[in-house]
């Protein structure tokens, strides 16, 4: 009966912390606007990676707490059980074995995720992305043409690809969630598909030098017509 009732204490601490953690998650969201197709594959792995982390620890939470009523001591100098003489070593081993298979599943899912990102490699636009310390130029093939702003099409596959002058940066939207590393000598393939339109701040994302902080491009992602005159008109 004693067992019972702890249980039920047990679920309901942990119902409300967790009901707490999703009204604060819901109410302040930890990722900022997702504005490309790409963006719901990392926000699937992250939202599934926080309801995880959310409910082991409102149950944690939960068990200290009526822990800490419970088995208080009634004398200071008690002494209280030892943990190797109890049976805490079966919960000990146990949640280990649970450990384990969350941190797989977990992997599982993040690998599924990155595999839908990268498994096509199509793409409706090519743009070639230059970074060199601490400025980014973006040159169009299909236009003949260079930039110091990255203009993309609303809903189109771009394929961006990456090099560096000098050291490794890295091509990072946060709107646009992936990143992927420049490296001196390579040329490396990124897949993007803006879904909004607007402007983004493009930032470089290893630390590269002095003015790492400030090596940042405009992004402007235009509806087909737009694009096509502002390319022509621009450059
Ligand atoms: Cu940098």
């Amino acid at each position: 009966m004693k067992n019972k009732s702890a249980v039920a204490v047990i679920a309901a601490l942990s119902a409300l912390i967790s009901g707490g953690l999703y009204l604060l998650f819901t109410r302040f969201p930890t990722m900022p606007l997702a504005a490309s197709a790409q963006a719901a594959h990392v926000d699937s792995a992250w939202n599934g990676l926080l309801i995880v982390e959310g409910v082991i620890y409102a149950l944690v939470m939960g068990f200290l707490l009526y822990c800490v009523f419970a088995f208080r001591a009634k004398d200071r100098r008690e002494q209280g059980e030892k943990f190797d003489r109890s049976r805490g070593r079966f919960v000990e081993v146990g949640w280990l074995a649970v450990s384990i298979a969350l941190t797989l599943s977990l992997a599982a899912l993040g690998a599924h995720e990155l595999r839908e990102l990268i498994k096509d490699p199509t793409a409706d636009i090519d743009i070639e992305v230059r970074a060199s310390q601490f400025s980014w130029e973006f040159y169009y093939p299909q236009f003949k043409t260079y930039g110091a702003k990255l203009y993309m099409e609303k809903g189109k596959r771009h394929r961006l690809i990456l090099s560096s002058k000098d050291v490794v940066h890295a091509f990072w939207v946060p709107e646009f969630r992936i990143k992927q590393d420049a490296v001196p000598g390579k040329a490396i393939p990124m897949i993007l598909t803006p879904t909004k339109l607007g402007e983004y701040t493009l930032l470089c994302n290893q630390l590269c030098g002095r003015d790492h902080y400030n090596m940042l491009a405009t992004v402007e992602v235009l509806e087909h017509e737009d694009f096509e005159s502002n390319m022509k008109a621009e450059f």
